[in-house]
């Protein structure tokens, strides 16, 4: 047997790339959050332009949820308290959640 044979495996491992589960942000309606409140806190959090933000506020506000963006689970849901946090902290009941994607 040659230094060939033992060295080369018969099969080649072929490297396995498990990729994080993904997570959706939802942006909930309510009646209270002023519409350019939810565009100010979409731009801080998510770094949408004023348009996106304006189309995701628009799309929540007419349908009753929109989702802003994919993130892993942990920015997901550390977005999602950020942007429910920034509401609470002007009286408003603005809301986000989390979900994992499919
Ligand atoms: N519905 C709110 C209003 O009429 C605006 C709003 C839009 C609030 C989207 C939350 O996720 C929301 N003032």
């Amino acid at each position: 047997m040659s230094d060939i044979d033992v060295l080369k495996p018969d099969t080649i491992a072929k490297p396995k790339i498990e990729q994080p589960r993904l997570y959706k942000v939802i942006l909930l309606n309510d009646d209270y959050t002023p519409r350019e409140f939810v565009v100010q806190v979409l731009k801080a959090v998510f770094r949408t332009t004023e348009d996106q933000a304006y189309r995701i506020m628009m799309t929540a506000h007419q349908l009753g949820v929109c989702v802003v963006a994919t993130f892993t689970r942990d920015v997901a849901e550390s977005k999602a308290k950020e942007g429910t946090d920034m509401g609470r902290s002007k009286g408003y009941p603005l809301a986000f959640s989390t979900e994992p994607e499919e």
